[in-house]
This record gives structure tokens, C-alpha cells and sequence, in this order.
């Protein structure tokens, strides 16, 4: 990072510090000094930007001074930002990685560093234990159980016989991409109407949703009875992809998202999305107590799952309130 943006963060942060205390009397109680260094991964969905905007909020709420980078959907751009934190001395450090593996090395850095580390959204793997404190996210295994066991509701309330199901699948190696796969296939496999055609990675992007179903409709055309996406940005992609090739997203194929941003839900309003699992980005207000804690040198939960809910055409979707994100 440039040394005049450093210093344009400085100077935000001591304004920040001498505004705390002159507004309105605002709650939770703002807490002096604490400076929260946050990677996040990219803007490539609706649930993305939202969760960016929780963490900003939230940290405004409690007082707590934010350094957040975005890492345009780049590994090696979340490594170089934790470094930064790491040189800034920040208090605190959170991230959602991208993917799973390859973060032992700046981990240590920041643990040699005596900077906590914070998961939010996404888990990773270490060679060693203790190199984060805990994890804040959704329960996606859940999530992908919650998506399978509509279908086999559905599945039963059509009375279908043979289900044959394309998946487009988040970023490879990402948590959400293999716990959505995991919950789902572990549920449906108990079920011997369900086949999986083909699981093709959609890397969690519209443009991508849009490329991979038409490669779908290509290969299987009206063999495909439901599409499986892991975001609600890929399902966004896709559905135009149905239509174009005559068929009518809802009805001659079930569609099936995660995330339950208001765009998703307008769609499922519609009927061309069958049904929609929540995850949930408002991960803010946990982050900040639990970033707080750490400061304070307080034990923190290993584990925060956040209750989430499934959305979908056996309910009154009229009820559904705004999503907020
Ligand atoms: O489902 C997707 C986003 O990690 C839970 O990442 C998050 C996922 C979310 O881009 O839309």
C-alpha cells in the first residue's frame, strides 16, 4: 500500500477516535482505539456487497476502527493485505478465505505478531493448530442438507420417479462450494430417485452461472429436471439461460439457490425459483463483540453459526420480509 493511503487511514482513524463521544448516544458503548483489519474477498455477489456493508456498519456502531481491503476475488491480494495489517500493527485481523489452503505462511507472520486472527464467512486449512482463534459463518454443510431435503420434498409432492440434477457449484476448494456439496449429496444419496448429471464450477459468478448453464442445456437439454446453483448470482445467471432454450425455469426445471438476497427472492416470488436457502451476510455485529473480546484478552466461541432458514414455494412467499442485502 502507498505510504500516503497509510497515512490517509491514520488520519481517519484519530478523527474517528476524537468523533467518538461528540454524537448522539449511540449503543453499544463505543470502545477507544481498537483497530480491526479486515480482508475481504471481492464484490462478486449480492451477498458480498451486503456483508462488506454489515462489517462497515457494525464497526461504525461499536466504535471500532476499520481497515478493509478488497481483494478483487485474488488470493495472493488477501496474503499482501494481512501483511499490511500485520505491519500496521492493527489489533485485531479478519478474513473470509477464498479458498481453503495456502495461508500457514501469513498466518504465522500474524501469530508471531501476537494479532489475533478472526474466520468470518469461510474456513481454511492450517499444517498446524492455533493459527486462528475462531470462526463466525454460516453452517453450509446445513445449508446444503436444507436445499437437498426440499428437493425430496418436492420430488415427493410431483411424484416423480427419476430425478436427473445438474449442480453449478461455487469457487473450487472454497468452504461453501465443498460443504454445499457435501450436505446436499450426502442427503440425496439416500434417496435412489436423485442422479446427478454433471457439477460444474460457477465460481460463485453470474457470468459464469449464465456459461455453465448453457453449456448444460447443451449437453443434457430436457433430461435436466433440476439445477442445484450454490449462490444466488449463478442461479440469476442461468434462469435467462432456461428460457432462451424454451423451457420454463420453476416448472419444467426445479431451481434451487442459496443465499436469499431480495433480487433471489423476488424471483422465487415469481415462480421461477423453487426455493432459496438463506445465508445469512450479517456477520458484523458478531465480529465486532467477538473482535472486542480478543482485545480485551477474553476467551471467544470456537464456533458462531448464525440460524438460517429455507424460503421456497411451499410457503405464502408474500410474507417474505426485505431481505436487506
Ligand atoms: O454464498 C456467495 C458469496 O462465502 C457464503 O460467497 C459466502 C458465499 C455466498 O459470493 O454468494
Amino acid at each position: 500500500m502507498k505510504k500516503n493511503k497509510l497515512w490517509s487511514m491514520a488520519i481517519a482513524a484519530i478523527l474517528a477516535l476524537s468523533l467518538v463521544g461528540c454524537g448522539k448516544e449511540a449503543e453499544p458503548a463505543k470502545e477507544d482505539g481498537i483497530l480491526l483489519g479486515v480482508s475481504q474477498i471481492g464484490s462478486e455477489s449480492a451477498w458480498r456487497i451486503g456483508n462488506t456493508r454489515d462489517i462497515e456498519e457494525q464497526a461504525d456502531r461499536y466504535g471500532i476502527n476499520l481497515m478493509m481491503e478488497n481483494a478483487n476475488q485474488k488470493q495472493e491480494n488477501q496474503i499482501a493485505a494481512i501483511r499490511r495489517f500485520i505491519a500496521y500493527k492493527v489489533d485485531v485481523i479478519a478474513f473470509s478465505p477464498i479458498v481453503e489452503e495456502g495461508w500457514d505462511n501469513v498466518l504465522k507472520e500474524a501469530k508471531e505478531a501476537g494479532i489475533p486472527v478472526i474466520l468470518v464467512d469461510r474456513e481454511l486449512k492450517t499444517s498446524q493448530q492455533g493459527l486462528t482463534t475462531c470462526l463466525i459463518g454460516a453452517d453450509f454443510y446445513k445449508e446444503g442438507v436444507m436445499a437437498a431435503e426440499y428437493l425430496i420434498r418436492k420430488a415427493d409432492s410431483l411424484g416423480l420417479e427419476h430425478v436427473n440434477i445438474v449442480e453449478i457449484t461455487g469457487t473450487q476448494n472454497s468452504t461453501p462450494m465443498v460443504q454445499r456439496q457435501a450436505g446436499f449429496f450426502d442427503t440425496i444419496s439416500e434417496d435412489s430417485r436423485m442422479n446427478i448429471l454433471e457439477s460444474i464450477d460457477g465460481d460463485f459468478l453470474k457470468s459464469r452461472g449464465a456459461e455453465c448453464m448453457r453449456y448444460l442445456l447443451d449437453t443434457y437439454g430436457d433430461t435436466i429436471d433440476v439445477v442445484y446453483s450454490h449462490n444466488d448470482e449463478m442461479t440469476l445467471g442461468a434462469l435467462p439461460e432456461i428460457e432462451k432454450a424454451d423451457f420454463v425455469p420453476g416448472q419444467d426445471i426445479i431451481i434451487i439457490s442459496i443465499d436469499g438476497g431480495q433480487e433471489a427472492i423476488n424471483v422465487l416470488k415469481e415462480g421461477k425459483i423453487n426455493c432459496v436457502v438463506e445465508c445469512t451476510p450479517k456477520l458484523g455485529k458478531a465480529l465486532m463483540e467477538t473482535a472486542l473480546k480478543l482485545k480485551a484478552g477474553e476467551a471467544v466461541e470456537p464456533v458462531i453459526h448464525p440460524e438460517e432458514e429455507v424460503f421456497s414455494d411451499e410457503q405464502d412467499t408474500s410474507l417474505i420480509a426485505p431481505r436487506g442485502y
